[in-house]
This record gives structure tokens, sequence and C-alpha cells, in this order.
């Protein structure tokens, strides 16, 4: 092949590689998704090929295309700042009111972004101006007190930038609102349940010890908050609109992790503790939750709905969901 059609050849490749990867990020089902990955990989290995077909025919010798290698840095660096931008896999439109995790990953992504550009920058310049020539020797400089004064600065600045946001931001997210409407979710292998307080604004004690077919959150029957708790046992869980809601999270087996990623706000359910998480749904309409914690072999579908509704509609739902009292009562024989 000529320099030309090696040109050509490559770029088609890396054409067809990118209209894999879009194919399998918009495509819901099996087979398409398969063949856009398999696209995407097939063109990846052979650009690699075509790479490393050019260093073989260097053997060794200074290459007369070192311009090659300093354009095909600037290449990858532009070629992932555009693909960011254009990106098809990106946040769901949030639907709650932590804006700020948003804030955060834009700020890590911007530094970061900038730095991997300087850097493949940098090293682009170095191809072109230490490029070798006959008769020059490189220089022995093992040290360098000023360098090494600006990188450690700079960088010290830059993961501090990072980190920041984050302690100011963690103390909202672990205060509060009083006025908090309380709702458990119990995570199990391999699907959700949940529980609302009754008509005393309470949640009886649980105890996993407690677990059986009659009681599947193990619920104390003898505590008298918990006989008006509404049980949600596999069906979706529905919240109002504009109202905080203090989420108390228990898990019953191993691991697992609520996350509805339109409310941004997630966090590990871990046996034997109960931990907590808060947010103010800010619109209506369904959403999907997620466990975000490789749990055993049916992670994937451990699936769920959450259900954000107007006050109306939300109450309508709500009387019609069964307490633990009436769900004792249907299983006694
Ligand atoms: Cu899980």
């Amino acid at each position: 092949m000529s320099g030309a059609s090696r040109w050509v050849f490559g770029g088609g490749l890396a054409l067809s590689g990118l209209a894999g990867l879009y194919l399998a990020s918009r495509s819901g089902e099996g087979t398409l998704y398969w063949t856009g990955l398999v696209l995407f990989g097939g063109s990846v290995f052979l650009i690699f090929n075509l790479i490393g077909g050019a260093f073989d025919r260097a053997g060794g010798r200074a290459p007369e295309s070192y311009r090659l290698v300093g354009y095909a840095l600037i290449a990858v660096a532009a070629g992932t700042v555009v693909f960011h931008v254009l990106s098809p896999w990106w946040w769901a439109p949030i639907a709650s009111n932590w804006h700020y995790i948003d804030i955060t990953i834009d700020l890590t992504f911007w530094i970061t972004g900038v730095a991997f550009v300087i850097i493949l920058g940098f090293m682009a310049y170095c191809v072109f101006r230490f490029r070798h020539r006959e008769g020059r020797r490189a220089e022995y400089e093992p040290e360098s007190t000023k360098l090494e004064g600006i990188l450690t600065v700079v960088t010290a600045l830059a993961v501090a930038a990072m980190l920041a946001p984050g302690l100011f931001f963690w103390n909202q997210f672990i205060d509060v609102p009083e006025d908090a409407v309380e709702v458990e979710v119990v995570g199990q292998q391999w699907s959700w349940s949940y529980r609302l307080p009754g008509a005393d604004g309470r949640l009886g004690t649980a105890d996993t010890r407690r677990i059986s077919p009659d009681n599947p959150l193990g619920l104390n029957p003898d505590d008298p908050d918990g006989q008006d708790d509404i049980i949600i046992n596999g069906g979706p869980l529905h919240l109002q609109v504009d109202t905080p809601v203090k989420m108390l999270l228990r898990s019953v087996d191993v691991l697992h992790n609520f996350y509805v990623p339109e409310f941004r706000a997630k966090m590990d359910m871990v046996p034997g503790m109960v931990t907590q998480l808060w947010f103010t749904p800010t619109r209506t309409g369904t959403f999907q939750a997620l466990c975000a914690e490789l749990c055993g072999t049916y992670h994937a579908y451990m699936r769920g709905e959450v259900v954000v509704q107007e006050e109306g509609d939300y109450q309508a739902w709500l009387d019609d969901q069964r307490t633990f009292a009436r769900l004792a009562a249907a299983e006694a024989p």
C-alpha cells in the first residue's frame, strides 16, 4: 500500500470505528449493539496494525515521518475533546435539587481535560522540537529544581480545586431538612422494597432476623409504630414532587447501592447498618432505579421504578397501599 492509500484506509477505519460506537450507543437491541461494538473493536484493531506496520518499516532508523507521530498526538487530543462534546453517553436530565453534583463533575472534566490536552500537546512539541538530527546529542539534565517546584505547585492546586467543592457540598448532603419525609428502601438480591411511615409519621423498628414470607421486611410485630407502616414489596415507589425525602437504606444480604441517575444522589446499602441520603424531586415523571454496587449474578437486572407525582395523584396512590397490620391480617390463616 502506498503512503496516500494508507492514510485513506486509516481514515476510513477511524470513521467506521466512530460509526460503530454511535450505533452501539443508540441501539437498545442486542444484535445492533453487538454489531456496533464489533465494528468499533475491529476498526481499532486494524488501526493499531497499521501503526505497528509503520514502526516495522521504520525499523529503528530515524523515521522521515516523525511528523506523523506529532500529528497523531494532536489528533488524539482533538478527537478526545470532540468526542467529549458530541458524546452520546451523557447524564440524564436532572430531576432533583443536587445540581452541585453536575457542577463538580463538570469541574473535574475541565481540569483533567485541560491537563490531558496540555500533556499531549507538550509531547507533540517535543517530537517536533527535539527530533533526531545527525550529529546532535541529547543533554543530560537529571535535576531541575525550578521545574519540579512548578509541577508540584500546579498539580497540588489542580487536585485541591477538584476536591474543595466536595467539602462544601458534602456538608449540604448530610444536612437533612427538618421537614423531609422518611422513606425506607430495602435492597436484596435482586429486588427493591420500600416502606413508608403511616399516619403517625414514624417507622417501626425492623430486624433482618425477623424476615419471613409473611414479613418480607422483618418488621417488629410488637412495635406499635410499625403497625401502620406502608409496605411496598417489589412494586414501584411513588414520591411527591417538591417534597424533600430522607431515604433510609437497608440491605438484607450483601452490599447494594440505591441509585436513580436523575436524582444524582446515591449511597451504599450495607447489611447490618442503616445508611441514608436525601433529595428533593423537582419534576414529575417515571425514573429507573438501579443497583450501583455489583451484588451477584443478576445485579444488572436489579431495577426498580420511582414515580414522582403531584400531590393529588400521590395521595390517590398512597390510599391504595397496604399497611403492615393489614398485610399481617391478610396472611393470617
Ligand atoms: Cu444490588
